[in-house]
């Protein structure tokens, strides 16, 4: 905090000349609930907001970072337009009334040339989706992607496919969990910060936990059991595990034959994946997979299987999330304390739900160009797949796309392979960043819209589903700093200057608490409500369905093993394991992570994180640096096969499996004027050569962890 901050009266009454706005952080993407303290229009403090114990009140210290950040002038301080090629960096500033003029020509010509379809955006997800939702399909357009291609589609799919919700539906009560199992889930460094205070609170009433990672991260060492795993090899983990449950018969018969179908699929397709099987490709010890079993059946049914967040990233990662679903569902883990409690929606409590912008607009009945839910139907056409979008820019198919937003999105930095994004941009006709940032993206726009900033600003009202459903609030708290403008009032705008064919009404609002008013209507909610504490729940506690009443929304009403929606995309329900290919020599498995002060791509430039920013080092396993003369702190270089190569430090470490390296990803800026993080450390999704357009055909997500680096001694 800067030496002006003063804390205020904790909870207490505000000092004169002082005031309290409830909010949500913006510092990631994690939104945590906020309480801000501004004093003549100054935010002076920043803390997480007391009044939602379910979430806690704790900031990070990327949340503590806020004031930093905000009042760093390093952002683009009006709309600005492109006057050089793409990325030259050469812009002039343009009025708000200009640059929309500019967009809504644009568009215009877009929708002469390809119709409505022809406009695509991708945001960053979450729960404001509803307005880019509109806003697209007000122009006529079924192109909203989100942007999970690049993070959670695969577990996003497997839940979908087994429990019939989505990823985020499913939630975990780790407080009360006796042994909690994570895939690379590193919940003390990509955090949510609830969570991870939950975590640290179960493990020291003595929760157990297990995790599984190639590299030991900070979560490894609070862990009580570490599975040094080979890289994208878990599925193999999970099949063994599978059998050796069935084998015993430890898992809950009962559960399993109220509300599990497909369990003759199950047994054929784990027959040969035995304990021993398994060691020979994921080097775990056959005999500790048995003990873990033993001990884990324990403890069942308080007994989490974490299908992942953005879980490694392979080709098929889709099956490692599904099959820890499976666990879950063999455990009887499933809607009961201590396991996963599947999210409610406010009508499964009884309250009726935000009313929809999108509902002002009708349907679109173009199908959407990246084929979700139609050529690919085991993907939810809600999310899209941002890859599959980008195909169609690059080549038509199956029709053209002549405009592109990216709001809350850094394609650049989330998406692999700079070189193919580019080559995709280049037929469109209109590329604009809506940011807070010069992002990458941004700096290779064709205009960028300035947002005001999370703490300049008021969003549309969030419904956050939930084992205790809530409505929250980001509340504006201070009045912009420079000639930026809240989202709501830019879609507004530009709406209302494409004019018909679209239905330029449908975000037509005055004021914020006019579309909030809109969003609260036969709630019983009020804006007031929301204002005095931020979050308002619809539930006295979490609700847990009792087991007479739980159904799941698959088309049996069960849990699917085997799934008709996969089966009939030519999609198996679980497939053979396909073992990855070695990696020897000077080629490894690049990995890739974070660290707690850092935020994908957004962080690096802020002057209070760059100042605490670790070194971004390469760790490699002494027995593989040997042979190839790496000494530990030599600079190494780089290289995924494609034009960007760079050098990093070697951090010799043998907390990484010998197969793989490791860096931290959110570095590697490339615009000048980000002055603090441009050139810092190296962009591991620049190595990601060729990896645009290489997925998960089941899930969907981009194939990562798959990538093979070369690594050689500088100057060997
Ligand atoms: N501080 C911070 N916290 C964040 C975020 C942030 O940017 N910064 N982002 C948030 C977001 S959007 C997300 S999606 C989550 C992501 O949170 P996580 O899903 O926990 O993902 P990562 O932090 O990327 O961790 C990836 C881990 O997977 C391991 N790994 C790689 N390959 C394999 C493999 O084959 N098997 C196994 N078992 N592990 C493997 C890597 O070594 C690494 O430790 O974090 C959220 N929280
Ligand atoms: N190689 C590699 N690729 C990855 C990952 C990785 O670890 N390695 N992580 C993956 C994961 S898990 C995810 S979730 C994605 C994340 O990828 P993104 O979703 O692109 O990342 P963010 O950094 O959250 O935000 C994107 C942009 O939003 C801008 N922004 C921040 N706040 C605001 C705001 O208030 N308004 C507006 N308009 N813009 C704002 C930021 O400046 C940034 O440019 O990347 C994925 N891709
Ligand atoms: S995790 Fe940290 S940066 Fe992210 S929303 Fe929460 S407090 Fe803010
Ligand atoms: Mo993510």
């Amino acid at each position: 905090m800067t030496s002006s901050t003063v804390a205020p009266n904790v909870r207490g009454v505000m000092a004169p000349g002082r005031r309290r706005v409830f909010s949500m952080c913006g510092m990631c993407s994690v939104r945590c609930p906020i309480e801000v303290t501004v004093e003549n229009g100054r935010v002076v403090w920043i803390q997480g907001n007391a009044g939602d114990a379910a979430m806690g009140e704790s900031l990070c210290a990327k949340g503590a970072a806020a004031l930093s950040f905000e009042y760093d002038d390093e952002r683009p301080q009006t709309p600005l337009i492109r006057t050089g090629p793409r990325g030259s960096g050469h812009w002039r500033r343009a009025s708000w009334d200009e640059a929309l003029d500019y967009i809504a020509d644009r568009l215009r010509e877009t929708i002469e040339e390809f119709g409505g379809r022809g406009i695509a955006l991708s945001d960053r997800g979450g729960p404001f989706t509803d307005l880019t939702r509109t806003f697209v399909r007000a122009l006529g357009s079924p192109n909203y992607c989100d942007h999970d291609a690049a993070c959670g589609s695969n577990a996003h799919h497997a839940a979908r496919s087994l429990y019939g919700c989505g990823r985020t539906a499913i939630t975990f009560d780790i407080a009360n969990c006796r042994h909690l199992v994570l895939y690379g889930r590193n919940v003390t460094e990509s955090f949510k910060v609830a969570e991870a205070k939950e975590f640290m609170t179960a493990l020291a009433r003595g929760m157990k936990c297990t995790y599984i990672d190639p590299r030991a991260s900070i979560t490894a060492c609070k862990a009580t059991r570490y599975w040094q795993v080979r890289p994208n090899s878990d599925y193999a983990l999970n099949l063994a595990l599978i059998h050796e449950v069935l084998r015993t018969g430890v898992y809950d018969q009962a559960f399993v034959a109220r509300f599990v179908s497909g369990m003759d699929y199950l047994r054929e397709a784990v027959k040969e994946a035995t304990p021993e099987w398994q060691e020979m490709h994921t080097g775990i010890p056959a005999d500790e997979l048995r003990a873990f079993v033993a001990e884990i059946a324990k403890d069942a049914p308080r007994v989490i299987f974490h299908p992942g967040w953005m879980v490694a990233r392979h080709r098929q990662s889709f099956y490692v999330s599904r099959t820890a679903l499976i666990l879950n569902a063999l455990f009887g883990a499933i809607e009961v304390e201590g396991g996963c409690i599947l999210a409610k929606s406010p009508e499964d409590v009884c309250a009726k739900g935000l009313r929809k912008l999108a509902d002002r607009v009708p349907a679109v009945t173009a199908p959407r160009a990246d084929g979700a839910g139609t050529t690919h139907p085991q993907w939810d056409p809600a999310s899209g797949m941002v890859h599959q979008l980008y195909r169609a820019m690059a080549s038509g198919e199956p029709y053209g796309i002549g405009a592109y937003f990216v709001y809350r999105h850094d394609p650049l930095t989330a998406l692999p392979d700079a070189e193919a994004i580019k080559q995709a941009w280049e037929k469109l006709k209109l590329l604009v960043a809506i940011d807070v940032r010069y992002s990458e993206t941004a700096w290779h726009a064709d205009v960028i819209l300035p947002e005001a900033t999370y703490l300049e600003r008021a969003n549309i009202l969030a419904q956050n589903a939930g084992a205790r459903p809530s409505f929250s609030m980001r509340d504006q708290a201070i009045a912009p700093r420079f000639d930026s403008r809240p989202a709501w009032w830019i879609f507004r705008e530009i709406l209302r200057r494409v004019g018909d064919p679209a239905h330029a009404e449908a975000l037509d609002f005055e004021t914020i608490e006019e579309l909030w008013d809109y969003q609260l209507e036969g709630t019983g909610v009020t804006v007031a409500q929301l204002r005095e504490r931020g979050i308002v729940s619809l539930a006295p506690s979490a609700v847990i369905t009792p087991r007479d009443e739980l159904s799941f929304k698959t088309p049996s009403g069960k849990i699917e093993i085997e799934s008709e929606t996969l089966e009939k995309a030519g999609i198996p329900s679980l497939a053979p394991f396909k073992a990855p290919a070695a990696a020897t020599g000077n080629r490894f498995y690049l990995l890739f992570g974070r660290v707690g002060v850092q935020a994908h791509g957004q962080w690096l430039n802020d002057p209070l994180l760059n100042e605490v920013a670790p070194e971004q080092v390469l760790w490699i396993h002494p027995s593989r640096a040997g042979p190839l003369g790496i000494a530990d702190g030599d600079e190494v270089e780089i290289g995924g096969g494609g034009r960007y190569r760079a050098f990093i430090k070697a951090r010799l470490t043998e907390w990484i499996h010998p197969d793989a390296v490791f860096m931290l990803h959110g570095y590697g800026a490339t615009v000048p004027l980000a002055t603090r993080a441009c050139g810092l450390g190296v962009a591991d999704q620049r190595l990601q050569h060729g990896k645009l357009y290489d997925f998960d055909p089941a899930g969907g997500g981009n194939n990562l962890t798959e990538t093979i680096v070369t690594v050689v001694r500088k100057g060997a």
